[in-house]
């Protein structure tokens, strides 16, 4: 090769990597588009509405075999005489604002007699649950930050004064310690709580003929929602106070049959859309400060695909078409990740989905997840569908009818073993409640067949249960779907109610009725105590009044 067919080949191959590059940096989205979704996003942006709290009185945190985790609050003196006596004395007393609040706290330090002349220093412990105030967490052995757990360290550098916390917490007990105190003596008074919510309309009450218990477990889910429900539909108050896709799709579920407020499922479904990755594929979390941005590349599998069934919901309580045509291209470019993993026979590509994707359907180490991605593919295409056909566009997506039909068929093939009456994956056989939701929420299973799997999960050894109320919600869903009314109502009472009989004010992130501190973060007061995806209650007992009424 002469120099001058080297040089021909240098450009050459600069001009291809070039192209390459260009192509790679390519925006799925145009700009406009996403310049239109982020302002509608922001336009929806709720206003908070503000309520001042104060404490009902303190608590004695009581050790207890019986009690949730172990400790329980147990109503001790009044704020009165807490505020007019001198801090040195009380330093670790813990103080019940009597309900689960999301907001600012506040309190004001006075000296009793003499004049101060040094600073104190508090440290604040703020807890949703009873243990979150008992449980040491040094050394810490957890997996996410340290720093979500909510102790803080005051320093008061002037007295009088009142001070308001900066970080937004989410709790209902105070334990208040005085560690480096000043030789004089002083109070601690007016402790309160600026709570905040977007939630502003009241929901209808449900009939006085409903049962206590629903009435619990309805109010309880309530305040679950109207807690998460911030500028965004939260996950959790405490952590990690951010829309997740997998959140939104079961608050804003709860939200269309209770406090109705549409506008922030549209700005969350805008912001999501409009934070989408370059490839087209939406970001499963998406952050709000200091300016809205993705969790760059967190592709969740299921998550992209609920956005579709989301919208298709919010289409359903709304007849907002406008804004569902705006998140159309959306919608559509979320399928393409079924179908670059559907291979000829009507089955998904495990294998390959698990190396590019991150598929979650609970929080569950060993859970075999190669069915419930089948179903939950086949879910979406369906549910696509329909929505396609709602607003007319069910020819830019006519390929999903005929898919939908063999990834059923080739799901009932490969998985349904007809002799126990359970679906099992081709590779790992575990049997799972996974497994079994899935086939039925994407019609695989008859009801039949769905009612036989479900009935003969409760009598089959070494099953793969739920971790989280998240999977708990599919497995209410899939009794409603194959007409286990009876056996639905239970299950929602049993587990919820459980939850309740343990004390709880707002839902709980992660909960096994068997074992009290289980946690995906190896350190149980990391988990949420107030969790979106353990709303869904307020939507099936409201959506469904003759099952759950
Ligand atoms: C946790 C959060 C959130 C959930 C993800 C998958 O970090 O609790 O709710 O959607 O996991």
């Amino acid at each position: 090769m002469n120099k001058k067919q080297r040089t021909i080949r240098l450009n050459l191959a600069l001009i291809l990597f070039s192209m390459g590059m260009a192509l790679y940096a390519q925006d799925f989205y145009t700009a406009g588009e996403r310049r239109h979704w982020l302002e509608k996003a922001h336009e929806y942006t709720p206003k908070l509405v503000e309520t001042d709290m104060k404490p009902m009185n303190i608590v004695d945190i009581v050790k207890d075999q019986q009690a949730f985790q172990g400790w329980k609050a147990v109503r001790g003196s009044s704020m009165e005489l807490f505020y007019k006596s001198p801090i040195k004395e009380q330093s670790g007393v813990v103080v019940d604002f009597g309900e689960h609040m999301t907001g600012y706290f506040t309190f004001s330090v006075a000296p009793l007699q003499t004049t101060p002349d040094a600073p104190a220093r508090f440290k604040f412990t703020f807890g949703e649950v009873p243990a979150e105030l008992a449980t040491p967490f040094d050394p810490y052995p957890g997996g996410l930050s340290r720093a979500w757990l909510q102790d803080e360290i005051v320093t008061v550098m002037t007295v009088p004064d009142t001070i308001t916390i900066p970080r937004r917490l989410a709790f209902r007990y105070v334990k208040i310690e005085l560690i480096a105190a000043p030789n004089y003596e002083f109070t601690i008074s007016d402790m309160k709580c600026k709570a905040v919510t977007s939630v502003s309309t009241i929901p209808e009450s449900l009939p006085a003929t409903v049962s206590p218990i629903i009435q619990k477990i309805d109010k309880t889910g309530l305040n679950t929602l109207k807690e998460c429900m911030q500028t965004v539909y939260e996950d959790g108050p405490k952590r990690d106070q951010r829309l997740w896709i997998g959140d939104l799709y079961l608050e804003s579920m709860a939200n269309n049959y209770s406090y109705k407020q549409y506008n922030l499922t549209q700005r969350c479904l805008y912001l999501l859309a409009g934070l989408a990755d370059e490839n087209g594929y939406l970001n499963a979390t998406v952050f709000e400060r200091p300016q809205p941005h993705p969790q760059a590349k967190q592709f969740l599998f299921e998550y992209a695909l609920l956005y579709n069934v989301t919208l298709k919901d919010y289409l359903v309580a709304t007849g907002d078409q406008e804004t569902v045509l705006d998140l159309w291209p959306v919608a559509k470019r979320q399928l393409d990740i079924v179908r670059q993993y559907l291979q000829k026979d009507g089955m998904m590509d495990f294998e390959r989905v698990c190396k590019e994707w991150w598929v979650f359907f609970d929080w569950k180490s060993d859970l075999y997840k190669e069915v419930a991605l089948q179903g939950v593919s086949i879910y979406a295409f369906a549910e696509s569908y329909e929505l396609a056909k709602m607003i007319g566009k069910e020819k830019e997506v006519a390929d999903l009818p005929v898919s939908v039909k063999r990834m059923k068929q080739a799901a009932h093939k490969n998985f349904y073993d007809k002799k126990r009456g359970l679906f099992v994956g081709t590779k790992n056989k575990q049997i799972s409640y996974a497994s079994q939701i899935w086939m039925i929420l994407s019609g695989v299973a008859s009801k039949a067949e769905g009612r036989q799997a479900l009935s003969a999960l409760t009598s089959t050894a070494d099953v793969c249960r739920p971790g989280t109320p998240y999977l708990y919600h599919y497995y209410i869903q899939s009794m409603v779907d194959c007409g286990m009314d009876k056996e639905a109502k239970e299950a929602l009472v049993n587990f919820w109610g459980g939850m309740i009989e343990k004390g709880a004010d707002t839902f709980w992130e992660a909960y096994d009725p068997d074992n009290d501190i289980i946690s995906p973060y190896n350190f149980y007061p990391m988990n949420s105590y107030c969790h979106a995806w353990s709303c869904t209650p307020v939507y099936f007992i409201r959506k469904h009044p003759s099952i759950f009424q």
